[in-house]
């Protein structure tokens, strides 16, 4: 009896000690820092940016000059870090702008290229870590207008993408080489606390330039915001970015802006999302819903393996392919995300033949299977093994990049709450031929969900694509599944 009470004692504590536990676990800190807003932006400027589905980015900068290879050497770091190669000295690699001339650049064709592949909104580098600035910066000397060149590249591209009506958004480097205040370890001394204030007033001063130089942008695209130095300013960055945002309404910033006053970078210490949408999967896709936890994000996505600015020698990693590129894309969105395909056009200002052939190969495929893309969000289905499905309103569109053998595409329908009604496919056709779909009833399981065939004709079959059928789900009563799936087939 004592064994039993003792046993019951201790089952006792052990539950109560649990539930403290988790109290504990969801008592929040007071953050001044930290994210200002739980879950998702609801205004129409973030709606637009949830619905691009496909973007650009552009990498150009001096860097493109040597292209990954010096005097005669090939560096494999990425192209755009090429300072760093150790292939240069800092004085050749800082000097190297006034060699800057892209005779060869034309930004209404880059934003017509970009159309026809389908982006949606570019991102584009005014500033990499090197710090020179492709736009004539009053507060440094280092810029477009100390090249041969001169004109302002930025504002080319801003009023040629408007053009197109493709979104811009400027990326920033908060890393800059080439100020004399910059550095990435925390000031200690006075000295040093005073030459980091003047690269944060230099900082500040660059992007209220940026603003307003260029009001029709949509959003800011950080990076190299990683320096202990800047994560230590977590007040004075949160303040910036509050100035940024009264100063352009509607303004998108992601979460690899500012650090919470604990060091939290993106996600801060309570667990929250910082700013606007998600910026850890750069070239790493998700592969669930659960690690997107119910936040907006991108992924930016490099061509070759890790090359971002232009590299002369692509025969150095592998070669993503339209169809890889494609993929990702609808996985991205099939995961509630933006997918962003990176170009990093030569010294001439030219975009690669092997990116031009690319783009135009995605373009095409979008041109016809678009709709799985645009304004998307993830299905109400479970994942399959053939692809990837995207939904919009009651569409639902099955991107399918591994076809099964036997050319018949099994569909499981969601389970019914209703015991008494189960899920039938009502439409389904094709998006390329805008043929409708032969179905095969695949029964039905313990859970009231449903299995579908979908026959792949010989149509499709034969041009080896990936391709997208839209269908649309009914409920119905489970006597009626059979007679409407007789009346379809
Ligand atoms: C940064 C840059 O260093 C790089 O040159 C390029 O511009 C890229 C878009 O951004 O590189 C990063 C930044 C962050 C991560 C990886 C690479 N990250 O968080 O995994």
């Amino acid at each position: 009896m004592k064994k039993i009470t003792f046993f019951i004692i201790l089952l006792c504590s052990i539950i109560t000690l649990q539930g403290i536990a988790q109290d504990v676990k969801k008592e929040r800190i007071p953050l001044k820092h930290g994210a200002h807003r739980i879950g998702k932006r609801t205004d129409a400027e973030m709606q637009r940016w949830r619905e691009y589905g496909l973007g650009q980015f552009i990498h150009w900068g001096v860097y493109a000059i040597p292209g990954g290879q010096w005097n005669g050497k090939t560096s494999t770091y990425a192209a755009e870090w090429f300072r760093s190669s150790g292939l240069i000295t800092k004085e050749e690699y800082d000097n190297l702008y006034k060699q800057f001339n892209p005779v060869a650049f034309d930004a209404r064709q880059w934003a017509s290229q970009a159309r026809q592949m389908g982006a949606r909104y570019m991102i584009f580098t005014t500033k990499h870590h090197d710090g020179f600035c492709m736009w004539p910066s009053k507060y440094t000397d280092y810029t477009i207008a100390g090249t041969p060149y001169k004109k302002d590249i930025v504002k080319q591209l801003v009023d040629a993408y408007d053009a197109e009506g493709i979104d811009v958004y400027l990326y920033f480097s908060i890393i800059d080489w080439s100020h004399k205040g910059y550095r990435s370890g925390i000031p200690a001394t006075e000295a040093e606390k005073e030459s980091y204030g003047t690269f944060k007033a230099f900082t500040r001063n660059q992007l209220i330039e940026l603003l307003t130089n260029y009001p029709s942008i949509k959003g800011l695209w950080f990076d190299g915001s990683w320096d202990k130095a800047w994560v230590n300013e977590a007040a004075w960055v949160d303040e910036l970015g509050r100035e940024l945002r009264a100063m352009h309404p509607g303004l998108i910033i992601g979460s690899r802006f500012r650090a919470d006053e604990n060091g939290a970078r993106h996600i801060d210490s309570n667990g929250d999302l910082i700013d606007d949408y998600d910026q850890r999967f750069e070239r790493n896709l998700p592969n669930s819903l659960k690690e997107v936890g119910g936040n907006d994000w991108d992924c930016v996505m490099t061509i070759p393996e890790n090359q971002w600015g232009y590299h002369r020698d692509w025969s150095l990693t592998y070669v993503k392919t339209p169809y890889d590129l494609i993929e990702m894309t609808v996985k991205a969105n099939s995961l509630d995300g933006n997918f962003v395909i990176n170009f990093g056009p030569d010294d001439k200002g030219n975009i690669r033949p092997e990116e031009t052939r690319i783009a135009k190969d995605i373009g095409n495929w979008m041109a016809v299977n678009g709709e799985a893309v645009y304004g998307t969000h993830h299905s109400v289905l479970d994942k399959h093994d053939w692809g990837y499905s995207t939904q919009k309103g009651d569409k639902i569109y099955l991107s399918v990049f591994n076809k099964p053998m036997n050319d018949l595409l099994r569909v499981k329908a969601p389970g019914s709450k209703d015991k008494e009604m189960v899920y039938v496919i009502e439409s389904a056709k094709f998006l390329s031929t805008k043929k409708p779909a032969m179905i095969r009833d695949g029964g039905r399981d313990k859970n009231g969900s449903c299995y579908y065939d979908i026959v792949i004709p010989a149509e499709i079959e034969k041009t080896r694509e990936p391709f997208v059928i839209e269908i649309r789900l009914k409920k119905v009563g489970k006597g009626e599944k059979s007679a409407y799936q007789q009346a379809l087939t």
